[in-house]
């Protein structure tokens, strides 16, 4: 039997496969695959799918919003340096209708000047910033009150 739940598009930008191999002390120990694996329970207790992609490339991202047009519920995206500069990712999320929200396991705002500016938050729901893996069971709680799934 073809699976039926609402699908929460999971994306994860640049640099972020590299999760659990450098910089610990920035974030975290954990993998990419350990924080989709929070993010699916998340979701599964929810009663949500989640579809993970990751890319270092900005037009797949791209094309991973278009593709989500019309199928996926909602997008949690962690975009990685381009939430900093990507106003593609910005254009494509816009023409997205269901909720976004936007993910950092670090707080930008605590760091470079240059991470201050976030290009995504205007055409975020909302953003979950600096708490780090425990950000990805926070996203998917978020997405499931945006959808108004009662627990
Ligand atoms: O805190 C976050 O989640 C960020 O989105 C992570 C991005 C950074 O550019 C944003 O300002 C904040 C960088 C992800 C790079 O991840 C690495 C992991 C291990 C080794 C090197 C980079």
């Amino acid at each position: 039997m073809t699976d039926q739940r609402p699908i929460v598009l999971l994306l994860s930008g640049p640099n972020l496969n590299l999760l659990g191999d450098r910089q610990p002390e920035v974030y975290g120990d954990a993998t990419l695959d350990d924080h989709v694996a929070t993010a699916r329970a998340t979701a599964g207790a929810h009663g949500l799918a989640v579809e993970h992609r990751q890319s270092n490339h900005e037009g797949e991202l791209v094309e991973a919003i278009h593709g989500a047009r019309g199928r996926c519920a909602a997008i949690v995206v962690n975009p990685g340096a381009f939430t900093h500069y990507a106003w593609s990712i910005h254009d494509a999320l816009a023409a997205f209708d269901g909720p976004v929200v936007e993910l950092h396991l670090s707080n930008p705002n605590a760091r470079e000047p240059w991470r201050h500016t976030s290009v995504i938050a205007p055409v975020a729901s909302g953003t979950i910033t600096g708490f780090g893996g425990a950000g990805y069971r926070l996203a998917l709680d978020a997405v499931a009150d945006l959808l108004g799934r009662t627990p």
